[in-house]
């Protein structure tokens, strides 16, 4: 038994279910009144919804969909997901109040379950672990900065403290947060990002030379080819289905390019549109090419080749040279780099034929109105960067940057993950944004690169770092190898997480722990000059305001600007010159700071009140390209071939349509027609005869690197539509097989979607 995970016990409730053929339709707005009203009280249930996603209301926290630029629906731009993360915030049937953690220990937390954790409800009041206690305690605000403070100030040096953050953070948050951080002497700042799209962010970087997409969201509707690759939109970003429809309605015509035939990826009923719901939804893939795991590079080099091919046959009329000579350079190298390959090797890396993958070019071959998504399916593998720089090869060859209804489209995963990173929240902080700093703030930034995810584990289990900060997320159960992470934070001299609710990171604790509750993006939020709004960046790097609406849980709660406020008060006493009560005050005058700091934020305080927000400048979406040589760059990459010795396979470790990453909302995960049970391992049939197991039986799981064996006991082997030689199985229980080194090459991101792993009864 593993002491820091979930509790390994299966739930013996198993049911098996035929997996969907389409998303969202009447099931899923069912479910999400369910989830909405179940366990809430209604009013505030019913208020949050309709404030979700409108104009003047909050901001999704669920993911970092766009909001449509025009029209919105009069109801909400809502999805299940969305009403699921709210209704997981607004609950308040219970709350977890002092008197939880009077009658239970953190070791009896410890044996709860994570679905168990979140239902205790919203965080009520700040509470300490003193050394050696058993029991967390309450402790007034002021004590708990003062502890803060004298820790961070008695350690030899800044960098041995760990400042991490969740992407839910507003960007008036994340940027005093930064500041406080710097200021205190770090670049310490990991993120979610760092095991999220950090490969994404180093790839474009590269080619691009911006971290961003180069898509809005007009070009989803005006495109003529999507390629959506390694997503799942019907459970993790719903709202994307929308324009999806709307594309296809318009003529367009969708790629999926998934290991799992996933339920949103085929077809889609607009919840909203009693056309649909009366007439059934619209088909969405026209080509769906079920790839084995982590083999897209070779599927798009294999595309490659097969759309110069085309040019070859219809000289002008595929690959756009004029882009090419102008905008980019490293195209000979990229081309000639193409003859190493065959394309009948490239395609059977994949498990495709040439065919398969003919007919998937035949669709955008003479079209450069091509967008290329993607998200953890092509970010968490050791090669992800150079399989990010391969998409963009394809999109270069074709001319597809910088026009209408064509580009590259990365989809983020927390709502606010890209604003916090716009507001300086990274370890590898450009230059450029210090320097600013230096001049609008008169102090010395830190220079040198701080820890990100992987190596600020890596730094508390060497006791190099002592004190891990948590501005939100679950890092514990978010990052890999969760018993050699659990041991390191565990080594720590105090862990301290601003969170709303409950989770398993409060239990895996330093010598003193600190849980400090904050409001929440449906939280109204009251400061000296009255009502405030935060703001946050889409994935499409749209900025817009986001309003709390119901009346917190409590009143012990107080919002991140304002526990970082007073956080920097305590620890740099008057050492800088910022008034920082009054930029808690008034958050138009953290708004001001951040134009003046940061390019694009002209008139911000006018911006973002505009309803909708405003689109922030993007080089890509002009041809600008701010890379090493001025232009958009060709790369060169090689493909790995994954051989696996007989009996292993390549694991993914995805989300279940019934959890917000580490949140758990419930054991089923209804598109893949699985109930009531999250310990299960998806895989082939075939494999699963050939290994000598059967339909049901109880495995573990056991992943070998560097000679060390790690175990994830107890799953349930459910045969699946997934190629031979891969599998699927949810994290974060399955974060105990994945080695801390184990990371992407260049992002450092876990390698959480490509483990070997062997399959034994248990
Ligand atoms: N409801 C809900 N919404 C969410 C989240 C949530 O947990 N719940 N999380 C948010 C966050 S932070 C993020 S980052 C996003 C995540 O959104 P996704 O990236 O959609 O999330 P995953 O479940 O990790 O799904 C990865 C998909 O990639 C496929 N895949 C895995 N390996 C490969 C591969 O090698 N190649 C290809 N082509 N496909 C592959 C899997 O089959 C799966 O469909 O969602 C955000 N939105
Ligand atoms: N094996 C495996 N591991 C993965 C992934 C994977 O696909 N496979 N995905 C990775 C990805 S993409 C991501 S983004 C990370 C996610 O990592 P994190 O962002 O660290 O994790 P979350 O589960 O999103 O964090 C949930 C917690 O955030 C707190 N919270 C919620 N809202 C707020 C708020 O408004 N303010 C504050 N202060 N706290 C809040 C709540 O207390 C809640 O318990 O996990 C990564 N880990
Ligand atoms: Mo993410």
């Amino acid at each position: 038994m593993n002491q820091n995970t979930p509790p390994e016990k299966l739930t013996g409730d198993l049911e098996l279910g035929k997996p969907y053929t389409e998303a969202a339709g009447i099931p899923a707005i069912v479910k999400s009144f369910e989830h909405v009203f179940q366990g809430t009280n209604l009013g505030r249930g019913w208020k949050a919804l309709v404030n979700l996603n409108q104009k003047d209301g909050f901001d999704c926290p669920s993911c970092a969909w766009p909001d449509p630029d025009g029209h919105r629906s009069s109801i909400a731009e809502y999805c299940e997901s969305g009403a699921k993360a709210v209704a997981d915030e607004v609950m308040t049937k219970h709350t977890a109040s002092p008197v939880l953690f009077q009658r239970y220990s953190v070791a009896d937390l410890l044996e709860k379950t994570d679905l168990w954790l979140g239902q205790q409800g919203r965080l009520t009041q700040p509470m300490v672990l003193r050394p050696g206690a058993t029991h967390y305690v309450p402790v007034g605000w002021s004590e708990a900065f003062q502890l803060i403070a004298d820790q961070l100030n008695a350690l030899d040096s800044p960098n041995e403290a760990i400042f991490y953050t969740s992407g839910r953070t507003s960007n008036e948050a994340a940027f005093l947060y930064q500041l406080f951080v710097r200021m205190f002497g770090t670049n310490n700042m990991p993120d979610c990002s760092n095991m999220c799209h950090e490969s994404t962010s180093v790839a474009l970087a590269e080619t691009l030379g911006l971290g961003k997409a180069s898509v809005t969201y007009e070009d989803y509707e005006k495109a003529d080819v999507i390629m959506i690759m390694g997503q799942n939109p019907g459970t993790n970003a719903p709202r994307m289905l929308t324009p999806l429809e709307q594309m296809k309605r318009n003529g367009g015509k969708i790629i999926s390019v998934n290991p799992l035939h996933e339920a949103g990826l085929l077809a889609f009923k607009y919840p909203q549109s009693p056309r649909d719901i009366l007439l059934g939804g619209e088909k969405l893939t026209d080509v769906f090419l079920q790839v084995r795991i982590n083999s897209d590079m070779a599927l798009l080099k294999a595309m490659c080749k097969l759309l110069l091919e085309e040019e070859r046959k219809t000289p002008g009329r595929v690959i756009n040279q004029h882009f090419i000579d102008t905008y980019t350079s490293g195209y000979e190298a990229f081309v000639k780099s193409l003859d190493q390959f065959e394309l009948g090797d490239l395609a059977a890396q994949c498990g495709l034929t040439v065919a398969q993958i003919q007919e998937a070019v035949d669709l955008f071959k003479h079209t450069p109105k091509l967008i290329i998504c993607w998200a953890m399916g092509l970010t968490q593998h050791k090669n992800s960067v150079d399989t990010i720089n391969e998409v963009i090869n394809l999109l270069l060859l074709k001319g597809s940057i910088g026009i209408e209804g064509g580009g590259a489209s990365p989809i983020r995963g927390h709502s606010n993950v890209q604003g916090d990173r716009t507001m300086g929240i990274w370890e590898k902080p450009k230059p450029e944004f210090l320097d600013a700093l230096e001049k609008v703030f008169n102090f010395e930034p830190p220079r040198e690169n701080g820890y990100d995810a992987v190596a600020a584990v890596q730094a508390m289990h060497a006791g190099d770092a002592k004190v891990f900060f948590g501005m939100g997320g679950n890092f514990a159960m978010a990052v890999s190898d969760t018993n050699y992470t659990a041991e390191a934070l565990k080594k720590c001299k105090l862990t301290v997480h601003v969170s709303t609710k409950l989770n398993r990171s409060h239990l895996i604790h330093g010598e003193t722990a600190l849980i400090l509750p904050c409001l929440g993006r449906t939280d109204h939020d009251r400061q000296e000059s009255g009502d405030q709004f935060v703001s946050c960046e889409s994935t499409t790097g749209v900025v817009a305001q986001s309003h709390g609406i119901v009346e917190p849980v409590s009143t012990h709660l107080k919002s991140e600007v304002a526990i970082i406020g007073e956080l920097a008060k305590a620890t740099l006493r008057g050492k800088y010159t910022v008034d920082w009560d009054s930029l808690v005050g008034n958050y138009d005058r953290i708004r001001d700071l951040i134009e003046k700091t940061i390019p694009g934020f002209d008139n911000y305080n006018e911006k973002v009140r505009k309803p909708g927000g405003f689109y922030i400048p993007n080089g890509p979406r002009v041809r600008e390209f701010k890379t090493k040589t001025g232009k958009a760059q060709f790369t060169v990459n090689v493909p790995t071939h994954h051989e696996l010795p007989a009996g292993e396979l390549l694991l993914m470790t995805v989300r279940s349509h019934d959890q917000f990453n580490t949140t758990v909302y419930g054991n089923d995960d209804r598109y893949r027609g699985v109930y009531n049970e999250r310990r299960v391992v998806f895989m082939n049939a075939d494999d699963i005869a050939n290994l000598g197991l059967a339909e049901k039986q109880v495995v573990d799981l056991h992943s070998r690197y560097d000679g060390i064996t790690r175990t994830a006991h107890r799953f349930i082997v459910v045969p699946y539509n997934i190629p031979r030689g891969c599998a699927a199985a949810y994290f974060p229980e399955t974060n105990v097989l994945i080695p801390i080194d184990s990371k992407a090459d260049r992002s450092h991101t876990p390698t959480s979607k490509s483990i070997a792993i062997t399959v034994s009864p248990a």
